[in-house]
């Protein structure tokens, strides 16, 4: 029964880019000393405190991230597209072309950084963009989802 309950919650789409699996590894000083799978497993349980069914994906392979955009069954998507942020038509293509809507986080204000990372080939479709929260912007973005499936019922 409880499985019934859970799989009739909307679902979102947690999506992070390459290298993010490197979180908590790396540059703690730019992207924090948490690791991915600590931040994805507060996710969860925002998730469900929330009232959404939340799936994850991490690749470093932006075909991966094409093919599970254009597969989902999620309401609506939250994605960190790491470095594919500054360069990827065909990722904006794929969000673009399912019709969801999405909002992009980073961890880190990009707009602070080097002038490459300034523009985003998303932001200017997405429903919302957070930058400079560290982990907290992906909660925030599941918060916004949540609210933009209760205004469309
Ligand atoms: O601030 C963000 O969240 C970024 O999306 C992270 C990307 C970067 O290319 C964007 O400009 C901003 C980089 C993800 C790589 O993450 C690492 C984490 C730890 C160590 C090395 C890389």
């Amino acid at each position: 029964m409880a499985t019934r309950v859970l799989s009739t919650l909307p679902k979102v789409l947690l999506l992070n880019g390459p290298n993010l699996n490197l979180l908590g590894r790396r540059e703690p000083g730019i992207y924090g000393a948490r690791s991915l799978d600590d931040v994805v497993d507060g996710l969860y349980e925002e998730s469900a405190l929330l009232g959404l069914r939340l799936e994850h994906l991490q690749s470093n392979s932006e075909a991966a991230l094409i093919d599970c955009i254009h597969a989902t069954d999620a309401s609506v998507v939250v994605i960190n597209p790491g470095g594919l942020t500054h360069t990827s038509v065909a990722l904006r293509d794929a969000l673009v072309g399912v019709a969801l809507p999405f909002f992009e986080v980073h961890l880190s204000n990009i707009h602070a950084r080097e002038p490459f990372r300034h523009h985003s080939y998303l932001s200017d479709k997405a429903s919302g963009v957070l930058v400079g929260f560290g982990p907290l912007g992906y909660s925030l973005a599941l918060r916004a989802a949540a609210q933009t499936l209760q205004e469309q019922n």
